[in-house]
């Protein structure tokens, strides 16, 4: 499969679209918007959770991985979903979330009462003098494992309380895991997201971190390829249409090539994030800390050469539902927000790889500008603010954190219209709506030069500009402290990418053959590939017939 020229649109479907008036998102509300989807021309639609699920972590705690969460729909509803999508040719993208699963799950419930069999899914271990066994820290801060009176034991959760960790190493669990692919599968399902899946290789080596928070003993861990490589060949490996993408927190290069590289028959590629440490280089992500635009290039650069070089494949995107919004973070969401976000566009749909939007980037949408913690609906960012109040943060400084990296800035409701709720849904929504969705909204499509259709525009040129599908990469001006460029190359075309990051002018240290034509530009002109001084944000394609 030609995976350079697929796009994929990532869905929250609590957010999406509210069709039964519970100010939820549902299943239905997905079905509403496939004209929507068609009209922009991805290929995919990956869905986050949707299982029946106790919703401590938004579904990634999962309970029942074979059903929906009525508050989603039903089986039906999903049924009718992959249908009407196929026949948009748009595919579904299912989540698995096998790192961990909920606490509520019959596994772990049948665990705790003692049933061997289930209690060898999950990790137990015996404190240490009163204390956890390790000192490890779970990714939403606070303790990685919780104790149990009735055992006198504890259990590991790399993420929230509710979200107890799988055993991997038993074949068993591998099996059941194994098997809810293929019931996926037999359901139509062409293509699979896996969440945290580094993580699901464990060293085995149970004691303390003395140098960090224990990420070291279960990341990228020693049988790590064998379990991927073991999942394939038990379910999407058999098939040749269905796409794969691992997330892989904290991941190297390394490791990353042997993921995504068709010899290893792992996965068709990975999401990596090392192009977004770019505001908190400590690796905390609450820091505020300028953004550092050189970092930015030298990560993404790199991440294209070496998967490039190695055979691997590339996830291209700038944020999803962990994430603030980018246009926000590192563009403009005031005076430029039109160019800066069809810049940032530009810079991710150029390169190599498979682009990813998540809901609501196509027509610009920002951070949610909540001012008062009970808007707030994250576990993370709950956790985090009630931390930081104990340790004494001023509130002050806890809330400015929030503001610019809280999850639920990317999980306000889509802004589909100008009517009451952004056109969500006809009652308050689970999570309040951003006052802006006045002006930012899908109607901005009818206009030309709306975000939307710049996306549109991106898309069409994947499919129909050989270049930007297979083209190899090599990066232009790394030393540029403004621009970001590059060209891309097979054997009958070139392409040149020019993105100014700043609000100022500045200056094309290099030039381009003068048979270059433009088929880009955010400021929707015919840009002359001459002397080139680029405007506020600027950005430019240009291509070349050889
Ligand atoms: O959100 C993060 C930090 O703010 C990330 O570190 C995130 O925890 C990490 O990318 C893993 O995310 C995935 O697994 C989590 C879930 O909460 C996220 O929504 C999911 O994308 C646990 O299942
Ligand atoms: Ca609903």
């Amino acid at each position: 499969m030609n995976l350079g020229n697929k796009v994929v649109y990532q869905i929250y479907p609590k957010s999406f679209q509210d069709t039964n008036s519970d100010g939820i998102g549902d299943l239905k509300g997905i079905i509403k918007h496939l004209d929507y989807l068609e009209e922009l021309g991805v290929d995919y639609i990956w869905i986050t959770p949707f299982y029946v699920s106790p919703q401590n972590d938004n579904g990634y705690d999962i309970a029942d991985y074979r059903n929906i969460d009525p508050m989603y729909g039903t089986m039906e509803d999903f049924d009718l979903l992959v249908k009407e999508a196929a026949k948009r040719n748009i595919y579904l993208m299912m989540d698995m979330v096998f790192n961990h699963c909920s606490t509520r799950h019959e596994w772990f419930q049948k665990a705790l009462k003692g049933d061997p069999y289930y209690r060898d899914f999950f990790i137990f271990k015996k404190g240490k003098n009163g204390l956890p066994p390790t000192n490890w820290e779970s990714n939403f801060g606070g303790d990685a494992w919780s104790y149990l009176p009735e055992t006198d034991e504890y259990y590991l959760h790399l993420f929230h309380v509710t979200q107890a960790d799988l055993n991997w190493d038993n074949p068993n669990v591998r099996q059941a895991c194994y098997d809810i692919v293929n019931f996926w599968i037999d359901k139509g399902v062409k293509g699979f997201r896996f969440d945290v899946i580094n993580l699901i290789s464990k060293t085995g080596v149970y004691e303390d971190d003395l140098t960090g928070n224990g990420k070291k003993y279960y990341t990228d861990g020693p049988r790590i390829h064998e379990y991927l490589q073991e999942l394939n060949r038990n379910t999407f490996g058999r098939y040749d249409d269905i796409i794969t993408v691992g997330e892989m927190s904290s991941t190297t290069l390394e490791n990353s090539i042997r993921y995504s590289n068709p010899a290893s028959h792992e996965l068709s590629m990975i999401f990596s994030f090392h192009h977004l440490r770019i505001d908190y280089p400590s690796g905390n992500k609450w820091e505020i800390q300028p953004f550092r635009f050189h970092d930015l290039k030298k990560n993404l650069f790199t991440w294209q050469r070496e998967m490039e070089k190695g055979g691997g494949w590339n996830a291209l995107f700038w944020y999803n539902h962990d994430q603030p919004r980018i246009v926000s973070r590192i563009g403009d969401e005031g005076k430029y927000r039109l160019e800066s976000a069809k810049m940032l566009a530009t810079t991710i749909h150029g390169l190599k790889g498979t682009p990813y939007i998540y809901q609501g980037e196509e027509i610009g949408m920002t951070n949610a500008g909540f001012t008062d913690i009970s808007q707030y609906r994250d576990i993370e960012s709950l956790n985090y603010y009630n931390l930081m109040r104990r340790k004494g943060k001023p509130e002050e400084e806890i809330y400015e954190s929030l503001r610019r990296k809280s999850r639920d800035n990317s999980r306000t409701p889509m802004q589909w219209d100008d009517s009451e709720n952004a056109g969500f849904s006809d009652v308050q929504p689970w999570i309040s709506v951003i006052p802006n969705y006045k002006e930012i909204n899908t109607l901005d499509r009818e206009s030309d030069n709306s975000i939307f259709n710049y996306y549109k525009e991106l898309i069409r040129l994947r499919k129909t500009v050989p270049v930007i599908a297979d083209g190899t990469f090599e990066a232009l001006l790394e030393d540029d402290d403004r621009i970001l460029a590059y060209k891309r190359t097979n054997s009958t075309q070139e392409l040149y990418v020019f993105c100014n990051y700043f609000p100022e002018e500045a200056k094309v240290a290099l030039s381009i053959p003068a048979d270059c034509r433009c088929i880009l530009s955010n400021y929707n002109e015919e840009i002359q590939p001459g002397d080139l001084t680029l405007r506020p944000y600027e950005a430019i394609m240009f291509l070349r017939d050889l």
